[in-house]
């Protein structure tokens, strides 16, 4: 990476209030998790536009479980690279005066990280809620020994996740928005930024004033507005930004 780009970014974050960083996919590719659209992001013949639906579902609740379970067992074995890391040293250090991470991710691994205050908008996939009662919990059980599993109401549980055509969890979506309203810095890595409402974040950030730092291995719809474009791995850019954070 160019330094003198790096430079410039770095000098915008240690200038910043309110940096509030969007993270998907791609952050946790670097720890062996496909992502959603890359080469890899295939499921047997599926997209996941055809298997994150209720309608997938309700047609096949088998499939849809079938998929989830081969990612807690790929999930299950990862851990936080660098990249998550580094993330988990800027909320938990006295670096912004705040920090907020939304995050698409459904693989629970910024937690594992350290942070602590994360905005999980697609839900966790270690959540698992019935379609009867309503009832919601975590589950650890991997590989799943029933599927799809059973709620003690006798419902069936589907992941706790939000799928196309879903409202997004109401409390941190209002808190995403109101930390993007006043952030002074939105930084958003490792997205393909085409799914909404999540897409439309940095956008609304860039309208009320914040500048739009996107990292990211290709460019995608938000580089067309974003301020800087650091083309990269998360797992390498966001480590040498923390370095010339801490000169
Ligand atoms: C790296 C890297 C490295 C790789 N370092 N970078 C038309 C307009 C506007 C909205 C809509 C519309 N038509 C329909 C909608 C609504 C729909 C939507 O957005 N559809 C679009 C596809 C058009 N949205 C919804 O339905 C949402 N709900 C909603 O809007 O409710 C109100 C409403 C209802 C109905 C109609 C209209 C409004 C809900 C969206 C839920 C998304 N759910 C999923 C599944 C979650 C559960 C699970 O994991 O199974 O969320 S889909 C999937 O996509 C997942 C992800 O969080 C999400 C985003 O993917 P992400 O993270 O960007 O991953 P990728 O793979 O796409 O990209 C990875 C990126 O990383 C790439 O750019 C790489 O280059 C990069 N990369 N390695 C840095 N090492
Ligand atoms: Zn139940």
């Amino acid at each position: 990476m160019e330094s003198d780009l790096i430079n410039s970014v770095s000098s915008l974050l240690k200038s910043s209030k309110n940096l509030v960083v969007l993270t998907g996919a791609g952050v946790s590719a670097e720890s062996g998790i496909p992502t959603f659209r890359g080469k890899d992001g295939l499921w047997k013949k599926y997209r996941a536009e055809e298997l994150a639906t209720p309608e997938a579902f309700r047609r096949n609740p088998t499939l849809v479980w079938e998929w989830y379970n081969y990612r807690r067992e790929i999930i299950n074995s990862k851990k936080p690279n660098q990249g998550h890391i580094v993330l988990s040293k800027w909320e938990n250090g006295e670096y912004f005066g705040s920090f907020t991470l939304i995050t698409q991710n459904v693989d629970g691994l910024h937690i594992i990280a350290g942070n602590k205050n994360v905005l999980e908008i697609h839900g966790n996939i270690w959540k698992v809620r019935c379609i009867s009662c309503g009832k919601e919990e975590f589950s650890y059980e991997v590989p799943l020994g029933e599927i799809p599993p059973k709620c003690e109401c006798g419902g069936i549980l589907r992941p706790g996740v939000v799928w196309f055509g879903e409202s997004l969890p109401q409390d941190a979506l209002s808190k995403s928005f109101e930390a993007l309203k006043n952030a002074d810095v939105v930084m958003v890595v490792g997205t393909s930024g085409i799914v909404y409402p999540a897409a439309s974040m940095p956008y609304y950030a860039k309208e009320g004033g914040a500048k739009v730092v996107e990292v990211n291995i290709s460019k995608t719809p938000i580089s067309e507005y974003a301020d800087y474009f650091l083309k990269g791995k998360a797992g390498e850019i966001l480590p040498e930004l923390d370095k010339e954070l801490a000169k």
